[in-house]
């Protein structure tokens, strides 16, 4: 557990080079070099955009540590109605 929560951590802070926010860039690669597994369309770009604009919720164009563990959330919430069998529709 506490261990996850480091590589959350720095999973964000070596994507975002240590600052506080993740610019498109950043995101996407991020999202497609840690996400592919869990996550459908991280080949498109423009899915990968759309998705970043709806973890915006300052609408400042970057994705900060917060708006990033809003996503986290959104996966660990999925994965765990997978697991469970909720009938829930994730997507
Ligand atoms: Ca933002």
């Amino acid at each position: 557990m506490e261990s996850a929560i480091q590589t959350l951590v720095t999973t964000f802070l070596s994507s975002s080079r240590g600052k506080e926010n993740l610019d498109g860039k950043s995101f996407q690669k991020m999202v497609q070099k840690q996400l592919g597994g869990l996550m459908e369309d991280t080949n498109s770009s423009s899915a990968i955009k759309e998705m970043q604009q709806g973890l915006d919720v300052n609408n400042d164009g970057k994705v900060s540590f917060q708006e990033y563990l809003s996503l986290i959330g959104y996966l660990a919430n999925s994965l765990s109605q997978s697991k469970t069998g909720s009938s829930a529709d994730a997507s």
